[in-house]
């Protein structure tokens, strides 16, 4: 499936700050700032310059930066909030209003005719102040507000002709690749416009949703390193280049510096003071591990078999976990060539057997593999006499 042509807006310094563990200074903001820009990433999303005194002055200073990536800053449908914003210079301003009954009755209080008065007001005001501004208008909570509620504040907005893109949210998480399709399909009928999709990650979906929207015709999608956010956050910028380069390698490798992903993943892990998960896209601990011999195996002989991502791409390299029951001895051969040890196929055998009866008995590690490769290798080597071994029995795979 041939993808569109999709920019990603990166909201660490947004919704990232949104985080419980984020508490970012404002070198700390400029430093991510940098880092994203060096990644490559098309925008940049900062906290609205009216949530506190730094967070106004943060948006002018980064927003002069001359930055190669385009800086949006992200404000409630409120009019003084528009002239805040005007003010800081960014490139681009994201509106965003509550259009479900859950933010209408317990946040806002306006119902959608009030909604769509305020929306008309708003972004007329500041498409007259700065028409060249780009200007995103969003619902929040998009998914669990009523379709002919939404369509009448989209078609209202359309109307207007004063916004670039429109947006749709999962604030709480809550959508499906299904529904995410079918909504942004919807939209995609009622304009041509851009269209950004921002997803929470409550049930596990994000990526899936921020998929689905590109394939019904998104053009944007909101993420953030590590997918830090609100609760358990929203669409991991890993996650989403994970996802695009299995379906489309050419483009991300063109579009992104994809060396400089794990230096920006440990960048913000240490600025938030969180640790990268062992199991992240690309760039936690175990994404490139290969463990069973049958997995070895094939790795070794082409790693395609068992990998859709090539980590060199990454500037990571694969690793193969040797010392445990359910090695193999043609990653035992790949360890012995390593260490330049030289050992028949029958002494490779039986020294598996060995480390694998071993490892159902005790934890092993690489150096205790590398200790018995190296006793074996002398044994072969010296003589057709093998350290003795109580695993014999063991069948090798
Ligand atoms: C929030 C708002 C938001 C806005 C998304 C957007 C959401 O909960 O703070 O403007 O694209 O998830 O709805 O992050
Ligand atoms: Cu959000």
């Amino acid at each position: 499936m041939p993808l569109h042509d999709f920019s990603i807006i990166e909201s660490t310094l947004r919704e990232g700050e949104q985080f419980v563990g984020a508490d970012f200074t404002s070198e700390d903001k400029v430093e991510i700032a940098h880092a994203l820009a060096d990644f490559g990433v098309e925008y940049i999303e900062l906290t609205s310059p009216c949530a506190s005194p730094s967070s106004l002055t943060d948006c002018a200073h980064i927003s002069s930066l001359g930055l190669t990536t385009k800086v949006l800053t992200h404000i409630r449908c409120h009019m003084e909030d528009a002239r805040i914003a005007l003010d800081t210079g960014a490139d681009g301003i994201d509106v965003v209003i509550g259009t479900s009954s859950y933010l209408r009755d317990f946040s806002h209080g306006k119902s959608i005719d009030q909604v769509i008065e305020l929306a008309t007001d708003v972004l007329s005001f500041i498409h007259s102040q700065a028409p060249d501004i780009e200007l995103r208008f969003s619902t929040e909570d998009s998914f669990r507000s009523a379709q002919e509620d939404l369509l009448r504040v989209y078609q209202a907005v359309r109307n207007l002709g004063v916004v670039d893109r429109f947006g749709v949210a999962d604030t709480v998480g809550v959508a499906t690749p299904n529904g995410v399709f079918n909504l942004v399909t919807t939209l995609r009928q009622l304009t041509d416009s851009d269209i950004e999709f921002h997803g929470h990650n409550d049930t596990g979906c994000a990526i899936a949703n921020s998929f689905s929207a590109l394939e019904a015709g998104a053009t944007h999608i909101d993420t953030t390193v590590l997918g830090i956010g609100e609760r358990n956050g929203i669409t991991p910028l890993e996650g989403l280049i994970a996802r695009l380069y299995a379906t489309d390698p050419d483009t991300v490798r063109t579009k992104y510096r994809l060396h400089h992903l794990h230096d920006l993943n440990q960048l913000v892990a240490d600025k938030a003071e969180i640790e990268i998960p062992f199991n992240h896209y690309i760039t936690g601990l175990t994404a490139f591990t290969h463990k069973a011999g049958i997995h070895a195996k094939a790795i070794l002989n082409n790693p395609e078999t068992y990998e859709i991502l090539d980590p060199a791409d990454f500037g990571l390299t694969r690793y193969i976990s040797i010392a445990h029951k359910l090695t193999g001895w043609n990653a035992m051969q790949d360890r012995a060539e390593q260490l330049g040890l030289k050992l028949d196929r029958t002494n490779l055998q039986a020294v598996t057997r060995h480390i694998k009866a071993m490892a159902d008995h005790k934890r092993l590690t690489l150096s205790d593999v590398d200790e018995l490769l190296h006793q074996w290798a002398e044994a072969n080597n010296s003589s057709d006499e093998r350290p003795s071994t109580a695993a014999e029995e063991v069948q090798v795979s």
